[in-house]
């Protein structure tokens, strides 16, 4: 009896899991959730912001580096209104919380055909 019960508790654990793993799957928010999580950093690159749209949660930081050798900022498209950072060098950092649902568009002040979108929902 005691070598039964040792060989059940891998089997209930087992049952367990697999009990868990429908679930997940099933959560249809789940995958845009994780695109949520995943996409809070912008990439300063080649003259581009990438990705250049970002959806992301209320309250999520988003953060900007730039890994040009050109000075580059962010700025928000209300002429800097709702973020502005300063002359980005390189691997320098700009990071704004999106705490208000919204469609943010914003600029590189420097070179103002480098656009980009913030998504907040
Ligand atoms: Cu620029």
């Amino acid at each position: 009896m005691k070598f039964n019960n040792r060989r059940a508790l891998p089997l209930a654990a087992a049952a367990l899991l697999a009990l868990n793993l429908p679930a997940y799957a099933a959560d249809a928010d789940a995958p845009q959730q994780v695109a949520a999580v995943q996409a809070p950093a912008v990439t300063i690159d080649n003259f581009a912001f990438a990705p250049a749209l970002v959806v992301v949660a209320p309250g999520t930081k988003v953060t900007w580096t730039n890994k040009d050798e050109e000075p580059h900022t962010v700025t928000s498209a209300d002429g800097g209104k709702t973020f502005k950072s300063d002359a980005l060098d390189t691997d320098d950092k700009f990071s704004f919380t999106f705490d208000k649902p919204g469609t943010y568009k914003y600029f590189c002040s420097i070179h103002p055909h480098m656009i980009g979108t913030i998504v907040v929902k």
